[in-house]
């Protein structure tokens, strides 16, 4: 299965190039050209992506500008438009061709490489096959199982993409049955941040939208490959360098994104010779789970210029007024922070006194600063104590609320952040229930239902029982790869509503469905004429999106018909809901959402296509906080160290930070180059520092398997990788996820927003005797 690797003789170097520039274009074209998509094609297509009138792109969410550009896009949304507009087709014959055991020898790569689905398939287990099935035979099965079993058995994920609109439906159909088993791809992602911001500021979300990013003045980033996987924001960070902000990065691997970078929608940046705009002014390796020990650092040396400003009579450096007025908890942030010991914070960032010190003063000049972050910060034991302890960087300024500054957490998925603006979570005080029980008449479970790792430990125990996904690829996502397969494969019913073909389709139960559905590039007509969905973006701007292309298969349903015929097979009668009424006219489902959420929705099918979409209701963003305390909480770490149940220092034990290539999104392989990492042909590599290669005698491109270091009595091992020698602090190792997923313990996750901790996994190398 993890045969992620092409070659014998793999290319590895670090590139050099800046990001952009012509690179991306060339990486572009070929991958059209493999997949016999004519160029000509896909530039027509991508005129429209993320434009007012056009599709919102399919790959990040990051914001959607009212002026966008010509094209407004990147090599990464060029990419995933490719995968989902490729002539290929993974139809009726390929399934004859191949039994299930032989496809589950195949890489994801090989998997999705066979196109878009184009018939619902039902496994046949006589045959090892997937076979044709009628629309109407697979959701009067799918019901009729779904009515045998115990709602609170079954669980209804939902991976980022889906729209507003399925989505609103998806979680209605879900708790009319009796489940609020509601996980979705956040509960990997930025959990701890849709935990951890509300405590601090009452707002689950970011506060700052593309006009802050245009007027700031200084940038953190924490923790996220811009280059790779958000790319349109380099955009925006090159304008500000260019005004001379400084832009301060924090990540233990050197990604080129942030170090260098050429618009290629400028063609004078493109011919010029030059190394592109350099991005991070400052760019600190912190060591993997360092952040927090390293924000202490800046906010001791912000104390330390307060204090001597304030003894010299000189402005003071902390925003005084700003703290009095609206925040909490202050006196005792500032208790943790004067007592935290120097040598202690240099030990645990990895990083030197004086280069905190220097990242404090460059803070302290600033007026108007934002703070960026991705999975660097959520992935750990401590993510929300990560996102919690950048909230109080930005808090001790008065960088909260208030034009150019705020938190801006860079979500995945394209709606990720959507999806639970609209009712998807297991967590009933997130969704206003009364109203739900109200218009629809129904009765809701008055527990909450399961979230990722909870549905991975009841297929455990076995008291979850059917999986029915809404997009994505679970079993590859999450943790603990090869007990959660075994346990996958002992549940009743399988049911995957997808585009591509995947290994969680392959994990066959007693009933498994793939039902293919239309992408948002597609056009979707109903009874009423052609319809709009749409999504909500990382700065909580909700925009429409219009498909483009002819469906890949005349066979295909669009996500929000699926959902209603699976409702009408499984609750027919259980409910007010117009579901055939709500599919012939998504504008009906719209006023639905406005109703439930009069506040962020308002006159929701007037705005939604306006340029630039419309903004959500963020009290944060008007210093409002809807905050237990009424205010701005400070909220302080217990401690420095992420793991503090795991001993790293052992002898021998690297913390494996688990990332994603250049050509890649999640599960979705397109390819083996990691173009801005250097790495050429394979992605069965551990990166690691030279001296720990060393100490551990092992020399560049040896090979060696992975082990977990967890003392629960559970064996994790990966075989037969390639050790890299790269530049990475000492005590951390770098590789590719999903492959590596297999060494995450089940357990191994953010404390309480049950993130799985995929950027700290305790492992040792054990070098392989050579071939
Ligand atoms: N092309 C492409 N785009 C994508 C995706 C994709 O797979 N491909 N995925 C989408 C999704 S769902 C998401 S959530 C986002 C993910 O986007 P990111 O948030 O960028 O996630 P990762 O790629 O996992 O990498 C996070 C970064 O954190 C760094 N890091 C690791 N550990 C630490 C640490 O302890 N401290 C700090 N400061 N940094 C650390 C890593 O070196 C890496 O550069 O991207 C979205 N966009
Ligand atoms: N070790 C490790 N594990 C991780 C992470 C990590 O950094 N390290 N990152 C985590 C993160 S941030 C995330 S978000 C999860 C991702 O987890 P998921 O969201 O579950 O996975 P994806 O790979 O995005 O899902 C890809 C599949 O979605 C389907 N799909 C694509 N487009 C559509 C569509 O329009 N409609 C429908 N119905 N289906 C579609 C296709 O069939 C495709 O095969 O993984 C998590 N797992
Ligand atoms: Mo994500």
């Amino acid at each position: 299965m993890d045969r992620s690797e092409v070659t014998d003789h793999p290319k590895i170097q670090p590139y050099e190039e800046p990001t952009g520039g012509w690179g991306s274009v060339k990486s572009l074209l070929s991958k059209a050209s493999d997949e016999g998509l004519l160029a000509s094609t896909l530039w027509t297509t991508m005129q429209r992506q993320n434009k007012a009138d056009g599709y919102q792109c399919v790959s990040c969410s990051w914001a959607k500008p009212a002026d966008p550009h010509t094209f407004e896009y990147c090599e990464n949304g060029a990419k995933a438009t490719i995968w989902e507009i490729t002539p290929k087709r993974c139809d009726r014959e390929f399934f004859a061709k191949h039994t299930v055991s032989e496809l589950l020898e195949w890489t994801d790569h090989d998997l999705e490489k066979q196109g878009r689905l184009t018939t619902p398939m039902k496994y046949d287990s006589s045959l090892d096959q997937f076979v044709p099935v009628k629309w109407e035979d697979a959701f009067r099965d799918i019901g009729a199982e779904l009515k045998r079993l115990d709602p609170t058995s079954v669980v209804f994920y939902v991976s980022g993409r889906a729209s507003l609109e399925a989505s609103h439906m998806w979680q209605l159909m879900a708790r009319i049955y009796g489940s609020n088993n509601l996980p979705d791809s956040s509960n990997m992602c930025h959990e701890s941040t849709s935990v951890g911001l509300p405590e601090s500021i009452g707002s689950p979300v970011g506060t700052v939208t593309l006009a802050d990013f245009d007027q700031c003045d200084m940038m953190f980033f924490f923790g996220h490959n811009t280059g790779t996987n958000a790319p349109r924001l380099l955009h925006w960070v090159q304008e500000a360098r260019k005004r001379g902000a400084p832009v301060i990065t924090f990540n233990p691997v050197l990604e080129r994104g942030l170090m260098r970078f050429k618009n290629p929608q400028s063609p004078t940046e493109m011919l010029s010779p030059d190394e592109g705009t350099k991005m991070s002014s400052d760019y600190y390796q912190v060591k993997g789970g360092g952040d927090v020990a390293a924000m202490t650092g800046i906010a001791k040396a912000v104390f330390a210029l307060d204090d001597a400003a304030k003894e010299a009579g000189r402005p003071r450096v902390l925003d005084v007024s700003f703290i009095e007025e609206h925040c909490h908890g202050f006196d005792e942030f500032e208790r943790f922070v004067r007592a935290a010991e120097w040598d202690q914070i240099e030990r645990c960032s990895g990083l030197s006194r004086a280069d905190l010190e220097h990242v404090g003063r460059t803070y302290a000049r600033a007026s108007k600063v934002i703070g960026n972050y991705g999975m660097g910060l959520t992935q750990h034991r401590h993510g929300i104590e990560n996102v919690q302890m950048l909230v109080n960087l930005l808090l001790m300024r008065g960088m909260m609320g208030k034009p150019g500054a705020g938190i801006s957490p860079i979500r995945g998925h394209s709606n990720v952040q959507g999806q639970r603006t609209v009712g998807i979570t297991e967590k009933l005080k997130l969704i206003p229930v009364e109203k739900f029980e109200e218009f629809y008449d129904f009765t809701i479970p008055k527990e909450d239902g399961v979230d990722t790792v909870e549905a991975c430990e009841g297929m455990l125990d076995g008291s979850i029982k059917g999986f029915v996904c809404l997009g994505g690829n679970f079993a590859r996502a999450i943790p603990e790869t090869g007990r959660m397969e075994e346990a996958w494969r002992k549940m009743r019913l399988n049911v995957q509503v997808s585009t591509k073909l995947n290994r969680t389709h392959l994990l066959t139960t007693d009933k498994t469905y793939i039902l293919p559905c239309i992408g948002r590039i597609e056009r979707d007509h109903q009874t009423s004429g052609p319809q709009t969905v749409s999504v909500e973006d990382s700065t909580a701007c909700i925009h429409a999106s219009f498909g483009q292309r002819e469906p890949a298969s005349k066979e295909l349903l669009s996500e929000p018909k699926i959902v209603a015929e699976l409702a009408k097979a499984t609750v027919a009668g259980k409910s007010s809901v117009p579901w055939d009424e709500w599919v012939s006219d998504y504008g009906k489902v719209r006023d639905a959402i406005e109703r439930a959420y009069p506040d962020d929705f308002k006159d929701f099918n007037q705005r939604f296509a306006s340029p630039g979409g419309f903004h959500r209701d963020i009290g944060a963003t008007k210093r409002e906080w809807r905050t237990q305390t009424g205010k701005a909480n400070f909220l302080v770490p217990e401690s420095f160290d992420v793991d503090p149940d795991i001993d790293t220092t052992a002898p021998g034990v690297l913390k494996l930070i688990t990332l994603r290539s250049n050509d890649q999104f999640n599960t979705t392989i397109y390819g083996y180059d990691d173009r801005l990492r250097g790495v050429h042909g394979t992605r069965m590599v551990i990166l690691m520092n030279e001296e720990d290669m060393r100490s551990l005698g092992l020399t560049d491109r040896d090979r060696v398997d992975v082990e977990t270091y967890a003392d629960d009595g559970i064996t994790r091992r990966v075989e037969n990788y390639r050790v890299h020698a790269w530049q990475l602090p000492k005590g951390n190792c770098a590789g590719y996820y999903p492959e590596l997923n297999a060494l995450i313990p089940l357990w191994h996750h953010s404390r309480r927003a049950h993130v799985p901790a995929a950027k700290s996994v305790p492992v040792r190398l054990i070098k392989r005797a050579a071939a």
